[in-house]
C-alpha cells in the first residue's frame, strides 16, 4: 500500500538543445514532466511507495510515460489509459542565463483533462496513504479535474491523513485571476501543509511578506505553512514555531523548473519522518538548490545518498 497518495496530469517534455526561442528550435530532448508526477519521482527515489492517480492516451506519449513511472517505482495502478483523449505535452526552451524558461503548453482536450470524481474507484490501500499532496494546477484542467482533487482533499482530510498543497500558480490554465485565486485558497483552506512561493503567496493573500502569508492560511484551517524564498531560504511557521532558514549557494542556475516540486519532495518527506517543520524547510531548500542545476524537471531529485551530500554540502 502506499505511503503517499498524488493526483495530476503527467505531461511528455520537449526541452530545447539550443538557447533560442521556442519556434526556432530544431533540436529537443525528450523528458517527462508534471508537478504532481516530480513529486512521486522525489519521494521514490527517497524510498516512499507512492501511489500516483492520473490518465494518459492511447499513445507513444502515453507509454513512455508509464515506462517512466515503473522505472520510477511508482504504483500506476490508478494511471487509466483513455482511448479518446491523447496524452499532453509541453515545450521547454533553454536558457543560458538562470532565468525562467519560456514554456508552452499542449493539453487542453487531454485524457488527463477528462480525469473526474468518476476515477475515484480505490481499494483500501489508497485510502490508507498517510499523505495526499496535491497542486493548484490540476483543479485548472477542467471541471472535472477540479471536483476529483477537491473530493480527494476532502476524503484524506476526513480520514485524518495529511494533506498537503503546493499552489503551483498558471494564471495560463485559469479563466480569470479571479478564478484562480478563489480555487487555489479554497483548496488550500482543506490543506495541513500550504507550500506557497512569496510572490504566489503575495498574489494569493494580498499581504506584503512571508510572515503575513502564513498568518493567512494558518487563520484558515492550516497548521503548517512554508513560504519558498528562492536564493534566500524559506519561512515556515506552525502555532508555536515561526522562522527563516537561509537558501543554499548555488553554483550555477541552470534551470528553474521543477524546484518547487523539489522543495515539496523535501518538506514531505522530513515531515513523513517525523522532523520538526524548520528541519522540513532546511531539506525542501536543499533539494531545490540541487534541483536548478539540472535540465530535466525531476532529474535532480536526490537518492537517499545524493540526499546527504546535498545536505552537507563537500568544504571547497
Ligand atoms: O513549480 P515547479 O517549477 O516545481 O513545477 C514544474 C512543473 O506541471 C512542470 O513539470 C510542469 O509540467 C508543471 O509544473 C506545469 O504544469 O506547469
Ligand atoms: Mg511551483
Amino acid at each position: 500500500k502506499p505511503d503517499v497518495v498524488t493526483v495530476g496530469e503527467a505531461m511528455a517534455l520537449f526541452i530545447a538543445r539550443e538557447a533560442k526561442p521556442l519556434a526556432d528550435v530544431r533540436d529537443f530532448e525528450r523528458a517527462t514532466a508534471g508537478a504532481e508526477l516530480n513529486v512521486s519521482v522525489g519521494l521514490s527515489r527517497l524510498g516512499f511507495r507512492v501511489g500516483y492517480l492520473s490518465a494518459l492516451g492511447n499513445d507513444s506519449l502515453g507509454a513512455n510515460l508509464l515506462a517512466f513511472m515503473d522505472a520510477e517505482g511508482i504504483d500506476r495502478s490508478h494511471v487509466r489509459i483513455d482511448h479518446d483523449y491523447p496524452t499532453g505535452f509541453m515545450l521547454k526552451a533553454m536558457t543560458d542565463d538562470g532565468s525562467d524558461p519560456q514554456v508552452e503548453y499542449f493539453r487542453r482536450g487531454s485524457a488527463a483533462s477528462r480525469l473526474s470524481p468518476a476515477d475515484l474507484r480505490e481499494p483500501d490501500p489508497w485510502r490508507q496513504a498517510r499523505l495526499l499532496h496535491v497542486t493548484g494546477i490540476s483543479p485548472a484542467l477542467s471541471n472535472g479535474c477540479r471536483e476529483l482533487v477537491f473530493a480527494m482533499a476532502r476524503q484524506a482530510r476526513a480520514a485524518g491523513r495529511l494533506v498537503t498543497f503546493d499552489p503551483n500558480l498558471r494564471p495560463r490554465l485559469w479563466p480569470s485571476e479571479a478564478a484562480m485565486v478563489d480555487t487555489i485558497n479554497e483548496l488550500a483552506g482543506l490543506s495541513d501543509v500550504v507550500m506557497p512561493g512569496l510572490s504566489e503567496g503575495k498574489l494569493l493573500t494580498g499581504r506584503a511578506d512571508a510572515a503575513g502569508i502564513a498568518d493567512f492560511y494558518l487563520e484558515r484551517g492550516a497548521r503548517q505553512v512554508v513560504v519558498k524564498l528562492g536564493p534566500d531560504g524559506a519561512y515556515y511557521a506552525d502555532g508555536a514555531n515561526r522562522g527563516t532558514v537561509p537558501g543554499q549557494p548555488v553554483a550555477k542556475v541552470v534551470d528553474t523548473v521543477g524546484a518547487g516540486d523539489g522543495f515539496a519532495v523535501g518538506v514531505l518527506s522530513a515531515l513523513l519522518e517525523g522532523l520538526s517543520l524548520r528541519d522540513a524547510a532546511t531539506r525542501g531548500n536543499a533539494i531545490g538548490a540541487r534541483q536548478v542545476q539540472f535540465r530535466g524537471d525531476c532529474d535532480g531529485l536526490p537518492t537517499r545518498e545524493q540526499l546527504a551530500e546535498a545536505m552537507a554540502p563537500p568544504a571547497p
